[in-house]
């Protein structure tokens, strides 16, 4: 698997860095593009304070000759503005958070060491380096975006057929929500909960359209695309479940109405009606758009905490109060796009050879007649 993404950084530490390895020589990357995803993830209606005080800017400090790569590491910088040298330690581990479990992994009298590393301030990063994957697949016509289809219980009822139009009306919302109505609702929901003091999570869909078949493997477990992804989505702060296509809704029903008929025409290749399998076939793209979606549980920050231990007496004590958001389920979705997007840019470089990237489009274009295929209309198909 040729690309690797690896990142540093501490919550309130002088800034986050991501090194990105094994991109083609010859793509052409820009800070601009990088700064846009970042500000993407930093919005959101119900997002808390520090989103204020942040204005996450990339610096791309290798890689590149003339804003092309060359093929060696690409390492992006994000500074925090928010950065301190001391702080008050902190004792009560949050329920939820990743608080009580580093202190005992590491052995730390204190329960800050373990939060500033396990802060999801971490995806700022992750989200700079995935936008060089991202920019990868635009050149091979591929397109990630994401949308909120349940927040705080409010469940989306309305959506438009068209891909497109979903992506155009989720870009436009607050909630990255494309459905207006849900959104007011969830909104409600949002004010409810910052009034108790409670947070609130929820279901984002990632879409990438334009996705080849053939990428992924049904050979190997580990390299099966259906597999790494849930592992790369999963992988998210405060994620506890991915679902590749309808998954769960499929599960309840019979199988004559769990599947995507195949077709073909001599000018268009194979083609399918439906899209129920959410893009991938025994771990293999199919050719469709790759739809998964993960679930966000609410933020274990509470601002009415509930009950915990003092780690240095063992007393019994209310969990940690400290700044955090409300809900972070639109800004999730932009961190999974941005981790199917590092997947999906992997798997290509993978089957087309990603020394440069002249001979990956090559590769492509040649293996798209052989496997027969055009990229399909982007429409939602659903069952
Ligand atoms: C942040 C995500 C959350 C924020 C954090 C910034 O991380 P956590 O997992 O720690 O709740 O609350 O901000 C702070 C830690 C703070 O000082 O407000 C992000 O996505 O950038």
């Amino acid at each position: 698997m040729p690309l690797r993404l690896v990142t540093a950084g501490e919550s309130h530490g002088r800034g986050l860095v991501a090194v990105v390895e094994g991109l083609p020589a010859g793509l052409r990357v820009e800070e601009a593009y990088i700064d846009r995803q970042l500000a993407r993830r930093q919005a959101g209606y119900g997002r808390g304070g520090r989103m204020q005080i942040e204005r996450d800017r990339a610096e791309i400090l290798s890689g590149l000759v003339d804003g092309v790569t060359i093929g060696a590491p690409v390492a992006v910088l994000v500074w925090n503005r928010d950065w301190r040298t001391e702080e008050v330690p902190i004792a009560r581990p949050r329920p939820g958070h990743a608080d009580l479990v580093g202190v005992q992994k590491y052995g730390f009298d204190d329960v800050r060491k373990a939060l500033e590393r396990a802060s999801a301030r971490e995806t700022a990063a992750r989200v700079a380096g995935a936008s060089l994957a991202l920019q990868l697949l635009e050149e091979f016509g591929i397109e990630v975006f994401s949308h909120v289809v349940e927040l705080g219980g409010v469940r989306v009822t309305q959506l438009p057929q068209r891909w497109e139009e979903v992506r155009d009306r989720a870009e436009a919302s607050d909630l990255r929500c494309a459905d207006p109505e849900a959104a007011e609702e969830m909104r409600r929901a949002i004010d409810a909960a910052r009034e108790r003091g409670d947070t609130l999570g929820g279901v984002v869909e990632v879409v990438a359209l334009g996705v080849p078949p053939g990428l992924g493997s049904y050979v190997h477990w580990d390299r099966k695309l259906d597999g790494r992804l849930a592992q790369a989505v999963m992988s998210v702060h405060a994620i506890k479940g991915v679902a590749v296509g309808d998954a769960f809704a499929l599960a309840a029903g019979p199988g004559h109405q769990a599947h995507d008929e195949i077709f073909y025409e001599r000018d268009r290749g194979f083609y399918r009606l439906t899209n129920r399998a959410g893009g991938l076939e025994g771990g293999v793209t199919n050719g469709m758009p790759v739809v998964v979606r993960a679930a966000m549980k609410p933020l274990s920050t509470l601002r009415q905490p509930l009950q915990s231990v003092d780690i240095r007496t063992g007393a019994p004590a209310p969990g940690a109060v400290v700044r955090s958001d409300v809900t972070a389920v639109p800004a999730a979705g932009v961190v999974c796009e941005a981790m199917v997007a590092f997947v999906l840019a992997d798997a290509l470089c993978e089957k087309f050879g990603a020394d440069a990237l002249e001979d990956m489009q090559q590769a492509y274009r040649h293996y798209l007649q052989r496997a027969r295929w055009t990229p399909t209309p982007p429409v939602r198909a659903r069952p």
